[in-house]
């Protein structure tokens, strides 16, 4: 079911066309989101110009139930924390105070740099105003994003949060009661009973009963990610989110149980989802062949399970050794990485490329998802090599205050005056001379 990939013996480093491991040899499925703007755009059309009406039909043609209002009532909120399993209540209550323990520390000082003697430039952290919360309701209901989202947003000083989650069938039109009883945990009374990208319209339009957002964040399927796409620069967004990745860079310390556990965990999410493993070890490969045959058989959901695994997009590489192993996970850039090695913290601190790295036995990516206190939120589809998970940062604007005496500006002004010239811009030094009778000051 799972396919080999042989890359012993291939390019690598300063022999390679891209500087490592070819990422054309690697597994991984192209997501074509340019075909879904096609489809995408009309919606969001409609959701601009109708609102509150055109998000009650796409409930109907989506989601299969009719709603009355979007907006979920304060009570349906209420109802659903107080219905709430309660070993669930205390398992959620654990991941959200771990979350907020690092990301509290993600939080950002101004700085105040003296450039020179009256000059002072401070970059100011302001926070987003107003962000619209993503949160998927597919094939399974996360209310483990729900935290994932809030909490970075609520430590960088969000003022103004709204969460929105496809309706549900089952639920009389309300998103899961675990996603409302989540919300209701972290204290967010702002929520919508929308999905997909009429979900992300609602947010960046605004509706009659939603103000549109600054910010959209959080992780959907494809119709999410292509109407980000086209509104981003309306809206700013965090990532156009793919289906979840797990890279294992394993040696034969590895437990082959444990590694076949955890492709199967994030396989587990969708059919697309992407299980590599990476490994210079054939006896390890073997292994997790046998593993990922019993226990794909004995999980619940084998079919989803089988066709990740199957696609193109999983495989088993074979490397030389933990050198090109390093390579290829690099090249790779997981949105998961797991170090199942001798010396693993090592290795780890090798890594460059991934969205978050767990290291030996003990940290498997389903403890990231729920509990480590880590975000789950990253980047997808190779972004690891250039962009972050969810943070506080994600949140918060930098904003570059520049303080200058007449002194300061005195002081430099031939400098601008020069480089104005130089890129045929008078103008902008004309701006500064104004401030000196027109002339350059003298004697700097
Ligand atoms: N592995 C997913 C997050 C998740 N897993 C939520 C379980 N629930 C993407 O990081
Ligand atoms: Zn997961």
């Amino acid at each position: 079911m799972i396919s080999r990939i042989d890359l012993r013996g291939a390019a690598r480093g300063e022999d390679s066309p891209r500087g490592g491991i070819d990422r054309d040899l690697l597994p991984r499925a192209e997501l074509d989101v340019e075909a879904a703007l096609e489809k995408v755009r009309p919606i969001c059309d409609d959701v601009h110009h109708r609102g509150t009406a055109a998000l009650i039909e796409y409930a109907e043609r989506f989601d299969g139930v009719r709603i009355e209002r979007v907006r979920v009532p304060a009570e349906a909120i209420g109802r659903a924390l107080a219905e709430l399993d309660p070993a669930v209540r205390a398992a959620l209550e654990e991941s959200i105070r771990r979350a907020r323990l690092v990301h509290r520390e993600q939080r950002r000082t101004d700085t105040t740099v003296t450039v020179v003697p009256g000059g002072t430039v401070t970059e100011r952290w302001v926070p987003v105003e107003r962000v619209g919360l993503y949160v998927p309701g597919g094939n399974a209901v996360y209310p483990s994003s729900v935290v994932m989202n809030v909490v970075p947003a609520q430590e960088a000083g969000v003022g103004s949060l709204a969460v929105s989650s496809p309706p549900q069938k089952d639920f009389g039109g309300l998103p899961h009661p675990t996603i409302l009883a989540a919300c209701a945990l972290l204290g967010v009374d702002e929520v919508y009973a929308a999905g997909g990208a009429q979900a992300v319209a609602m947010f960046a339009y605004g509706t009659e009963e939603c103000r549109p957002v600054q910010l959209v964040t959080g992780p959907g399927n494809i119709w999410v990610a292509a109407a980000k796409r086209l509104l981003k620069g309306r809206i700013g967004i965090d990532a156009e989110a793919g289906p979840t990745e797990i890279a294992i860079l394993a040696d034969d310390t590895a437990d082959p149980a444990h590694v076949a556990a955890d492709l199967i965990s994030q396989a587990e999410h969708d059919t697309l989802a992407a299980a590599v493993l990476v490994t210079p070890s054939t006896a390890l490969a073997e292994a997790v062949e046998l593993e990922l045959k019993t226990q794909v058989a004995a999980a619940r959901h084998r079919e989803r399970i089988t066709e990740a695994l199957a696609g193109r997009q999983s495989g088993i590489v074979l490397v030389d050794d933990l050198d090109q192993g390093l390579a290829v996970v690099d090249a790779y850039a997981a949105e998961h990485l797991e170090i199942q090695t001798a010396n693993a913290a090592e290795v780890a601190a090798r890594v460059r490329n991934a969205g978050a790295i767990f290291v030996g036995p003990y940290a498997p990516v389903s403890l990231g998802d729920y509990c480590a206190g880590s975000n789950h939120v990253l980047p997808t589809g190779g972004c690891a090599c250039h962009s972050s998970g969810l943070s506080v940062q994600s949140f918060l604007r930098g904003i570059h205050v520049v303080d200058y005496s007449r002194d300061a500006l005195a002081e430099v002004t031939h400098h601008v005056v020069t480089l104005a010239e130089a890129e045929d811009l008078p103008a902008h030094g004309a701006a500064l001379k104004a401030r000196f009778d027109g002339k350059v000051p003298q004697d700097q």
